[in-house]
């Protein structure tokens, strides 16, 4: 039988689910899906993008959930895309990142976990620092196939270990800690 889901990650996107899933059931912690295209507020702030987001999801729910948001920040472009990550990769895409960068190529994956439920709204931050590579190498969703994080050679399209070290872990690894211990 089915063990039942301790709670849900509400997102329009499967990729990131299959992430968290597969993070969260290495610390024991069973990840359900529900699919739901969020209303987002424009702010600079990942942090309060999220606040806004689990709320919302909570709302239209009554279950206890997790929201993520994520930004990828890039150094020369003073932190673009950032906040606006989704909608810049649904536009120009990764060719059209690559085409914006000279030498120095410097940037940083954040992810931002919401937790809410009736009562409690917290939230986890995990960052990844890193690169951007020449050209697009491997294939995976969104800016995998352009981001080297430190101390690799290889895109994150390329690893095999990408949940084992990305943002993604990073702050799903704080939320477990919490989690488990609340
Ligand atoms: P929801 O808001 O519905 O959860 P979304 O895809 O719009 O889904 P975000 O607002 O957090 O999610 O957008 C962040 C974007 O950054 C996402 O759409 C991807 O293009 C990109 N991104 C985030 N994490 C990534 C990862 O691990 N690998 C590749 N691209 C990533």
């Amino acid at each position: 039988m089915h063990k039942s889901f301790d709670l849900f990650f509400v997102s329009s996107n499967a990729n990131k689910y299959h992430e968290a899933k597969n993070i969260l059931d290495s610390f024991g912690i069973n990840l359900g899906f529900l699919k739901s295209d969020l209303d987002e507020i424009q702010s600079n702030s990942l942090h309060d993008i999220a606040i806004f987001k689990a709320k919302n999801a909570f709302s239209k729910f009554k279950k206890p959930i997790i929201i993520e948001d994520d930004g990828l920040f890039i150094d020369n472009l003073h932190g673009f895309p950032g906040p606006y990550s989704s909608y810049v990769f649904k536009t120009i895409g990764n060719k059209g990142i690559l085409n914006l960068l000279n030498n120095n190529r410097k940037a940083k994956f954040v992810s931002i976990i919401t937790y809410c439920d009736k009562t409690i709204l917290e939230s986890f931050e995990g960052k990844l620092c890193g690169k951007i590579s020449k050209t697009e190498q491997g294939k995976n969703w969104g800016y995998d196939p352009i981001f080297i994080p430190n101390n690799s050679k290889k895109t994150f399209a390329e690893i095999k270990n990408k949940n084992e070290i990305s943002h993604r872990y990073k702050a799903l690894k704080k939320f477990s800690k919490w989690y488990l211990h609340k």
